[in-house]
């Protein structure tokens, strides 16, 4: 038997606090609610949870503003609560990352504050530029979130940066005070007893120092994967990482294979794993996001395979289909309706059959699907109702735009998680900070938890069997149906072992040949998400959205 670190066999479970439980009747969730679900978090099998940032924040865009780095937000609680979080999420082996947002503070931060002031030794915690001649922002970089990405400030006469709202103020790297404040920040929370860190938009925080034009973008060449990235990030591993043992995940915006090999390698000097987007794009007309498309599977299938095949043995994938960024995936690769069951399954085999490791959003487990907002009024992430504007504005009608944020928006992932049939599916006896989807009746965990055939307990086997078997987390990935868009097996070998994932992405029932040197292995049914097996040999059978997984050897 080997030894697995639980980073690489385990489950990491991400919890957003706005949407998960309230302990009583406020609008949003808090501690002490998710401390009443951690029974629950252990018997589906997670090694641990990500908490979406708890910090106070003006929650402009829901605590990525963090206003104070060293408190909680008094609407999830207080310390103590957090502390108790700890103590209880470690008594049931659960390790907690905290989410750190380093690459902006809220312009509520005292050090924003103190910056506006062009004396204060916090001026420089920021980045501010004069003007252009004739009164123009210092470039034409373009805000993640619609407009500019430049802010100007009348008194002290400068523009700021901010790659996102102009309520984040981009920090400034290049100042190594910035860098010492960052390590004091890793340093008080695994003081805290915290074990893993997730780095939001990390790949971001090194600029290109001249601030240039773009002249055919929006300014993300010039700061993504940036110059000193890599220097930087080594920087917080050897002092504020490695030194406590915390493991760190990147998210990392726009990268490219070739750097994540280098944040990700396993020889661990800069982060432990990383987050990358392309796989979530393939749904996106010319990659942008406010259109509809419908996705297109084969590049699907050629992005995950080229990390999967580029990143073997050599660094360390984080995989996954949701978080409160994205649309649900249920409602967006699979069948929200007729093959619910089935199609959730399916993706949740076809994404924990590959090398990585997984990370599972509140709600995925049990197919929570997009809610269908259908007015403007619903709609709370200031994304969303920026780009509203935008369209708006430029003369879209409004059933249009509407149509795109029901498919495209932030929100639908950020709904309340839907515990139960009861009174907003038992996630507050009060007002919700945003609706609940009305499906939440047929859809919740204690009716996933009664049916023994239900998605839950499908996650729950497959977080078993990656604890289980080694293959899962070492064995090397074969796609064996190149050029097909429609469906999906791939191969897994490690040492003597065989691992075949068999999955259909469509409706459509189809036929598959076994590859001729597969044939005649003596091949075990692991995992099925169809109550009644399908019978194989060399072909095998496909019924809508089905997964297999054979083993052999
Ligand atoms: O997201 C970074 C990011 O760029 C995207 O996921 C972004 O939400 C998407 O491209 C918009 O279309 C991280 C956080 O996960 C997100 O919630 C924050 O809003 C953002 O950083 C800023 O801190």
């Amino acid at each position: 038997k080997i030894d697995i670190p639980w980073w690489q066999n385990g489950t990491i479970y991400q919890i957003y606090p706005k949407s998960f439980q309230a302990s009583q009747d406020s609008a949003t969730g808090d501690l002490l609610g998710i401390i009443s679900r951690l029974d629950y978090l252990k018997k589906l099998g997670i090694s641990a949870i990500w908490l979406t940032p708890i910090y106070p924040s003006p929650q402009i865009d829901n605590g990525y503003d963090v206003a104070d780095y060293y408190d909680i937000d008094p609407a999830y609680g207080s310390m103590a609560d957090f502390e108790l979080l700890v103590k209880q999420a470690h008594e049931r082996g659960i390790r907690i990352m905290m989410d750190m947002v380093f690459n902006h503070t809220s312009t509520e931060h005292p050090w924003f504050k103190s910056a506006l002031d062009k004396s204060s030794p916090y001026r420089s915690f920021y980045i501010w530029k004069d003007a252009k001649a004739d009164g123009s922002e210092p470039n034409n970089w373009r805000s993640k979130f619609g407009g500019k990405a430049w802010q100007w400030h009348e008194q002290s006469g400068q523009y700021y940066l901010h790659l996102f709202a102009k309520e984040q103020a981009d920090l400034n790297w290049e100042n190594p005070q910035v860098r010492n404040e960052i390590k004091k920040v890793c340093q008080f929370w695994a003081d805290k007893g915290v074990d893993a860190l997730r780095l939001d938009v990390i790949n971001l925080v090194s600029k290109q120092q001249d601030f240039a034009d773009d002249n055919n973008g929006d300014g993300r060449r010039f700061y993504t994967d940036g110059p000193k990235i890599h220097e930087f990030l080594q920087e917080m591993s050897r002092d504020a990482f490695q030194p406590n043992d915390l493991k760190t995940v990147g998210e990392m915006s726009s990268t490219s294979l070739a750097n994540c090999l280098q944040y990700a390698s396993l020889d661990g000097k800069e982060l432990t794993m990383t987050f990358n987007f392309h796989h979530l794009k393939v749904d996106y007309p010319n990659g942008y996001k406010w259109a509809l498309a419908k996705p297109d599977l084969l590049e699907l299938k050629n992005i995950i395979g080229d990390w999967q095949t580029g990143m073997h043995a050599k660094a360390w994938n984080a995989i996954f289909w949701c978080n409160h960024d994205q649309p649900r995936i249920v409602s967006r690769l699979g069948n929200e309706n007729q093959y619910h069951r089935e199609s959730a399954k399916m993706l949740a085999m076809l994404l924990y059959g590959l090398q990585g490791t997984p990370y599972l959003y509140q709600g995925e487990e049990i197919g929570m699907t997009n809610p269908h907002f259908n007015s403007i009024n619903q709609y709370r992430d200031v994304e969303s109702l920026n780009i509203y504007q935008e369209k708006i504005a430029e003369g879209m009608n409004e059933a249009e735009i509407l149509a795109i944020l029901a498919s495209k928006s932030r929100d639908n992932s950020r709904t309340p998680m839907q515990w139960d049939d009861s009174l907003n599916a038992g996630f507050t006896t009060g007002k919700p900070w945003i609706e609940v989807a009305n499906n939440y009746r047929q859809i919740n965990v204690k009716a996933a938890l009664a049916d023994q055939n239900s998605i839950f307990y499908c996650y729950q086997t497959l977080i078993k069997l990656r604890k289980e078997h080694p293959i899962f987390i070492f064995g090397d990935y074969q796609d064996l149906t190149t050029n097909v868009a429609d469906y999906w097996c791939y191969l897994r070998r490690y040492n003597n072992q065989q691992l075949l994932v068999i999955t259909n992405l469509t409706e459509q029932p189809v036929n598959w040949q076994l590859p001729k040197n597969l044939q005649g292995s003596n091949w075990q049914r692991l995992l099925s998400n169809y109550q009644q097996a399908t019978a194989f040999d060399s072909e095998i059978q496909l019924r809508p959205y089905e997964a297999l997984y054979l083993l052999a050897g």
